[in-house]
């Protein structure tokens, strides 16, 4: 049955087309008491949140385990007409960039922060792939609550990465570029003058806030995935790299003619050391940093005009590269942080890296030569060792934290369970098909909690009711607290899925917003209680300050409004209630409705376009009378 499955995932993968795929007994490969340990009883809550990427939707998606229900969608870099973001005037700041407002982007990781090497359950952070950036989400309001968007770069792929205490977030580019302020050159100079940068992000550690403390400026190569050293390894950052034939066209023959590339090992510990001795250089650059404020209810965009940078060329130590089989696409570092993964997609092993062999090698200058400059560790100096035969197209590996490796194969479509000190495969199951990542609850910290494992899946065919020409993407949840995994779950997801990571439910709950106090709302147009409401002109601008508590408007009547205005209406939800948003839209309005939290202001902008009376509504079932709590606009002649 194993080589049914497989053959047919390989060819799904190539794309080809297959009339009926549907393989015997997928359906049943679980077993007999899988039902009793998905079911989560009605009104009991999951056991851990598991935040998804929704890859190119640009959202984040929040659900259970082991339901797999879903709970949240989190607009990221993504409008979201369902409640407003990216609409209202306080959120449309969020999406802009030194290109403008780019109300999309493709979400591949998720970062949640850590402490000590452990969840700390406040934020989450996710990358944009296209139009680069890192985005800060919070885990008490869920909402995203700051961007920052990435100069000198291309593709942020390898992002966002975060270290053990969360001191920073860091963000590569896939597409190595001439740095912004000098880029009008032949894409034919390549080598010459693109660059591969990479971005170390701070992270405040009370407030969340992010800057971009320095950027390496590294050869014109790709960079893939990413992870930080832990425990023994703290004070490192691992990154997979590829291209590193520095072609601008990856036709195959081009980028994947070496047998090995690299992962790059960065001490950022000496990166704070070399800039402390002023070895840094402040270049020009042009960046948009977006935060919203909880107090104001408001975002605002900054846009910055130069960024530190570092030379690994000036900066002895700091950088080295160690060879690994083609195309390495995950790199993971294992729960004591001696262990570095590399996953070649083209290779037909798994090399497993040594810490403490890789810090012999550096002291011990065991090189193979060097690349533009920087040092090359030699493979076997470095080598711990290699799975053999693992599967076909490794891609990511996560831990278990009972000294095991599964590590996700797209090829061949399965999930590959091994023991990391001996290195010897110990369990496999198929996956419905071509898993992309993997995730076990906790799996990239340093006390992982096990338990299950989701397997992120490209392609369902046959797995759900057809859909027309696009399927849904899908996750598979299997238990992993045994020797032998076995499938619990399928179920469908939204977006693309690329990284998720689940934490234990207890870690987030109890800090969930229920409420924004109505006496610390401070908005500018926020009206704390009917008396408030008022409608007041400034030039062709008319500021509405409207109140909703359930179930009605004030002022629900509104006169006096021309043609040619700019209407504001500032929204604010007079509710003190968990649970009781009030939603507002406005007939031929070309916004989306905003939804405005209990004790929130949100502001919708509307251009009249006629004549006429208007009605405004509440678009969120709030009471019995929802359906009363509507009102009038009137629109004169100028
Ligand atoms: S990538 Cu999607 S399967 Cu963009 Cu993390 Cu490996
Ligand atoms: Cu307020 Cu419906």
């Amino acid at each position: 049955m194993k080589r049914t499955i497989v053959a047919v995932a390989a060819l799904a993968a190539l794309g080809l087309h297959l009339t009926s795929c549907k393989p015997k007994d997928a359906g049943s490969a679980v077993s007999g008491d899988a039902a009793q340990k998905v079911y989560v009883t009605p009104g009991q809550h999951d056991e851990f949140y598991n935040i998804v990427s929704g890859g190119f939707n640009g959202q984040m998606s929040v659900y259970g385990l082991p339901s797999g229900r879903m709970f949240k969608i989190i607009p990221v870099f993504s409008t979201f007409p369902e409640n407003g973001w990216g609409y209202s005037e306080e959120t449309k700041p969020m999406l802009n960039t030194s290109h403008g407002y780019i109300p999309w982007d493709d979400l591949h990781h998720i970062s949640l922060s850590q402490t000590k090497g452990e969840h700390d359950g406040r934020w989450a952070f996710g990358n944009a792939n296209n139009t680069p950036r890192v985005a800060r989400i919070s885990l008490s309001t869920f909402r995203t609550d700051e961007i920052i968007e990435l100069p000198n770069s291309g593709g942020n792929h390898s992002s966002p990465f975060i270290t053990e205490n969360t001191e920073y977030v860091v963000a590569s580019t896939r597409f190595s570029v001439p740095p912004d302020n000098d880029g009008d050159m032949p894409i034919s100079s390549f080598k010459k003058n693109f660059k591969g940068y990479i971005s170390f992000i701070s992270v405040d550690p009370q407030s969340g806030h992010m800057g971009i403390k320095f950027q390496l400026k590294m050869p014109g190569i790709s960079f893939d995935l990413a992870r930080a050293g832990k425990g023994k390894s703290h004070g490192w950052f691992f990154f997979s790299c590829y291209n590193t034939e520095q072609a601008s066209t990856l036709l195959e023959v081009n980028a994947s003619q070496k047998d090995k590339d690299f992962i790059l090992a960065v001490n950022w510990k000496k990166a704070e050391e070399y800039l402390k001795q002023g070895k840094g250089k402040k270049v020009a650059a042009k960046y948009a940093h977006n935060l919203y404020d909880e107090k104001t209810h408001s975002a605002t965009s900054t846009i910055i005009n130069e960024v530190m940078t570092l030379d690994p060329k000036e900066c002895p130590g700091l950088v080295y590269f160690m060879p690994c089989p083609k195309s390495p696409h995950g790199c993971d570092v294992d729960p004591t942080g001696e262990f570095i993964v590399g996953s070649g997609k083209l290779a037909a092993v798994i090399p497993v890296f040594s810490f403490d062999k890789i810090q012999k090698a550096i002291a011990g200058k065991t090189y193979d030569g060097e690349f533009d400059g920087i040092p090359v560790l030699k493979y076997e100096s470095v080598l711990y060792g290699e799975v053999q035969k693992p599967g076909l197209g490794p891609l990511h590996t996560e831990f278990d934290g009972q000294g095991n490796a599964i590590t996700s194969f797209f090829v061949s479509s399965e999930l590959v369970k091994w023991n990391i000190k001996d290195l010897k495969v110990l369990d496999r199951v198929p996956t419905y098909y071509s898993v992309g990542h993997l995730s076990i609850p906790g799996g990239p910290t340093s006390k992982p909690h096990g338990k299950y494992v989701v397997a992120y899946n490209k392609i369902t065919k046959d797995r759900y009711l057809p859909t027309g020409p696009e399927l849904t993407q899908s996750a598979q949840l299997y238990d992993i607290s045994g020797d032998k995994m076995k499938l619990l779950l399928d179920f469908p997801t939204v977006g693309e899925p690329h990284y998720a990571e689940s934490i234990p439910a207890s870690l987030l709950e109890k800090n969930s917003k229920k409420i924004f106090k109505i006496e610390e709302n401070g908005h500018k147009y926020a009206a704390k209680g009917e008396k408030e409401a008022k409608v007041v002109r400034e030039g062709n601008q008319v500021h509405v300050y409207i109140t909703a508590i359930r179930s009605h408007f004030t002022p629900d009547n509104i006169e006096g409004v021309k043609l040619g205005d700019e209407v504001y209406f500032h929204v604010t939800n007079l509710e003190q209630d968990w649970d009781i948003p009030h939603g507002f839209a406005v007939k031929g309005s070309n916004n989306a409705e905003i939804l405005i939290m209990p004790g929130e202001t949100q502001t919708l902008k509307w251009v009249p376009s006629r004549v006429g009376i208007t009605p405004i509504y509440c678009t969120d079932f709030c009471s019995a009378l929802h359906q009363e709590m509507q009102g009038y606009v009137r629109v004169s002649a100028k």
